[in-house]
This record gives structure tokens, sequence and C-alpha cells, in this order.
């Protein structure tokens, strides 16, 4: 009877897919900005053929126009152990711990996705995961209020729940389970444009953290954006503006480099929405912001040397006490980064990010023995071997809040008190994160070993 299962890749290609084509219906400027990066990707492919060579060689040219992540908050552990058996059907696992508390906003997050590069390549949908962090809510009747209504509510369908149970049964699902599988998740992932709450609950909530009531307010983690991948994010911003799209000033990241790293992004202010709130037999006509748009370019993953440097100069940008606010952030953002290398062959050499090894057609050409004997720079240096960035495929704390921020109206930026709380995070999860770094080491391993293979 297990004959027929089909893979985990398989399930959340179709899952990227059905919420990929449900985001644009509710949101249909997500449908502008696809549209728009597909542009922008194609006139830089054009322009850049080695760009395009080495996409290829790497297996994330056909991954590329399906690329997406998306975010939800959830609001208690049996959620978020139940979101994690689920992306786990779909082959994504639980990626890295961010503390977004010291930035103002009261969520720790991980990343579910793909691990393997196999399953990378196949497809790379991820998505960044927040959960409420309950202890942050100082008013204690109104946080007692806050669990009683989460306590209420059930954010999976009960077709859902039995999915799950039956993949991790008989170790995964048909493709006719499959498909129900995804249209039961998709639900958990819905607007819903009526509250579960009074309006004047709804403001108690917001007047403590506009973030609390979007988590509790409603019936569901509403997917609250969509991003695509542009492979040039300046001219992707430019076109936004062009378009009249209300972008974010500035973009969060490195600064606009010959090798890119990391991750750079932009987004659109989240839309105002109507929703009705229950006011005993009637409703109230209200509205909430909290779903907006978003594009990312990615780069170079970096190791842990690599990530220190970052962290250093983009502090070093920002250390002024504006953040990245003011006109002259994208100077000093440039000028900070001016210590960091920015060609290939050094970014290796020196150890600052992790790359994938594989032999040339010469390489390949020649016999295995001769290969044997040379080290890995001696065979790039012969051209019989290529070395290309691995794409980084997590996210970065500072970007997150700045997102976070820009979509809770730019205001509330009071730093918590509270410390990173890592164990608290995995017991509500029910497993412990992924190390990234790790996930990284491993890629550039197996390439490495493929170059005295075969
Ligand atoms: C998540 C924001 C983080 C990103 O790309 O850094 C994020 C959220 O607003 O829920 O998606
Ligand atoms: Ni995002």
């Amino acid at each position: 009877m297990h004959h027929d299962l089909v893979s985990p890749d398989h399930i959340r290609s179709l899952f990227a897919q059905a919420m990929s084509e449900m985001y644009r219906t509710e949101v249909p400027l997500y449908g502008t900005l696809m549209a728009l990066v597909a542009k922008v990707n194609a006139d830089t492919l054009a322009a850049q053929p080695a760009l395009e060579a080495q996409l290829l060689r790497n297996d994330e040219r056909a991954r590329l126009d399906a690329e997406r992540h998306g975010a939800i908050r959830v609001g208690t552990a049996e959620e978020l152990s139940m979101l994690r058996r689920a992306f786990a059907v779909m082959g994504m696992s639980p990626v890295g711990y961010y503390d977004l508390s010291v930035a103002g906003v009261p969520v720790h997050s991980t990343a579910f996705r793909a691990t393997s590069a196999a399953a990378l390549a196949a497809n790379p949908f991820r998505v960044f995961t927040s959960l409420l962090r309950m202890e942050l809510i100082d008013d204690a009747d109104l946080r007692a209020q806050a669990q009683a209504i989460l306590a209420r509510r059930d954010i999976f369908t009960a077709g859902a729940r039995a999915l799950v149970e039956q993949a991790e049964r008989d170790g995964g699902l048909s493709e006719a389970h499959a498909h129900r599988f995804v249209a039961e998740v998709l639900e958990t992932f819905r607007w819903h444009s009526q509250a579960t709450v009074s309006h004047a609950t709804y403001q108690a909530l917001s007047q403590a953290h506009r973030l609390i009531a979007d988590v509790v307010s409603f019936r569901g983690p509403h997917i609250n954006h969509l991003t695509p991948r542009t492979l040039d994010i300046d001219a992707a911003q430019e076109e936004m503006l062009r378009l009249g799209i209300d972008a974010k000033a500035v973009i969060e990241g490195p600064p606009r480099r010959a090798v890119p790293i990391l991750l750079r992004q932009t987004s659109f202010k989240a839309l105002e929405e109507a929703v009705a709130f229950p006011d005993g037999d009637h409703r109230q006509a209200g509205t909430h912001t909290a779903r907006f748009g978003e594009i990312e370019q990615r780069g170079l993953a970096l190791t842990p040397k690599g990530r220190a440097l970052y962290d250093q100069l983009l502090d070093a940008a920002r250390d002024d006490g504006k953040g990245s606010t003011g006109s002259d952030y994208p100077m000093r953002l440039a000028q900070a980064f001016a210590d960091f290398p920015d060609d290939l062959d050094t970014l290796r050499r020196e150890g600052l990010g992790y790359f994938r090894y594989a032999l040339t057609e010469r390489g390949l050409a020649m016999p295995k023995s001769d290969r044997q004997e040379l080290s890995p720079e001696a065979l790039i240096e012969a051209g019989l071997a290529s070395a290309d960035p691995i794409v980084y495929e997590d996210f970065l704390p500072v970007s997150a809040a700045g997102i976070f921020q820009s979509n809770l109206g730019g205001t509330e930026q009071h730093a918590y008190a509270a410390n990173a709380s890592r164990e608290a995070f995995e017991a509500a999860l029910g497993a412990p994160v992924l190390d990234e770094f790790a996930l990284y080491a491993q890629l550039e391993a197996e390439s490495l070993e493929s170059l005295h293979a075969g």
C-alpha cells in the first residue's frame, strides 16, 4: 500500500503553487509584483549570460520562477507544533532561531524550509513562522484574555489534522491524498475579513501591541506576504516606484555589491483592509493592516566568520541611533561595507562564504588519478573545477524586524527587556531547530567530495 506515495518535494510544490494562487486572488498587487519580478529577471538574465550559466550549473535556474517565501504568526505552542508536523509532510524542517524582541517585536521565530541540495533544487519554498511571546504582554488581565481567546480557536481543519496523522503513520501521502492535504492545510493560511473579537477587545490588544491584535483577533494566522526572488533588487525597487507602489524607503540588508551576499529585501506597505467585528447580534465595521508585498534578492551564504563581519559592518552603519532611517543611510551602509571583500576568489580563500564545487568539462575529461592529486584550489586555478556561491536560504533578524516595523506603522520601536529564549521556543515547537551553518557546510562538503569521486 506504500508504493504509491508521492515525494514530500512534490507536495511542497503543490502547496507553494496553491498558496500563490490564493494570495493572488486575495491581494491583487501581489500579481503585479510577480509580473514585475519576472520582467526584471528576464532582462537581467539576457544582459548577464554568465549569471544564467552559473544559475544553470547550480540547479537554481529552474527553481527561480517558482521561488517564494511567506510568513505567518501564531499564538500558542500547540499551533506551532502542529504547523511543524504539517510542514514535515511537505519536506520542510525548522531552521534557525530568530529573536525579534530586541527590535520591539514580541515574537520569536524560525523558518520552515527544505534542506538537502536535491530538495532545494526541486522547490525552495520557505515560511518564516513567528510565535507570539505572551509573557511580554505586561497587563495580566489582557494576557489572560488573549490566552482565553486563543484557547478557543483551532487554526487547522479536521481534514488537515487527519491527513497529517495519516502521513505520519504511513510515511507519506498518495497523489490524491496530497491534493486533499494541500487544500485542507491552505485553509489555515486564508484571510478572514471577520474578526472573532469585538472592536473594543481588538483595540485593547492593539494598544498593547498591534502585532498582538493581529495574532489574536482572527480565526487563523493569515499568510501576510509571499515574496518572489529577483536577480536585481535595485531595478525591481525602481520599477515599484515607477508604478506608484508605496514601497519602503530603503532596501534592507547589505548594500549593492558585485557579489551579492545573504539577502536584500524591499516591501510595499501593508494594506488597510475592511474587517467586521462581532458586536452582540450585529457587526461593527473597522479596518486592519496586516498584509503586504515584498521582493528579495538572494546571494552568497556566509560562514560564521563572514556573518560576524556582516553583523559588525551593519551595526557600524546603523550605529547612530537612527537604524536604517535617514536619507544618508544608503551612503553610510556603502561606506561601512567597503571593508567586506567583493570578489569570489577572496571571499572563498578567506573563508567568508560557502561554495559549491564542481568539475568543469575539462576536469571531467581528466583521468581520475591525476585529478585526485590536486587540491580544490589547484583544480580551480587550472580551470578543472568551478566554485559557485551557495545561495543563502534563510532570513536576517534585523531585516525581518525592519519589515515587521514598516508594517506596524513604524512607530513601536521600544525594545523588550526579554532575552532570546531559544529553549522555550523549541519546547513550544516540540523539536530543536536546525543549525543553518551546519546545513551550508554539508552542502559544501558534498560538492568537495564530488571533485575527487567518480
Ligand atoms: C515576518 C517578517 C519577516 C522577512 O522576509 O524577513 C520576513 C512577518 O512580518 O510576519 O518575512
Ligand atoms: Ni518576508
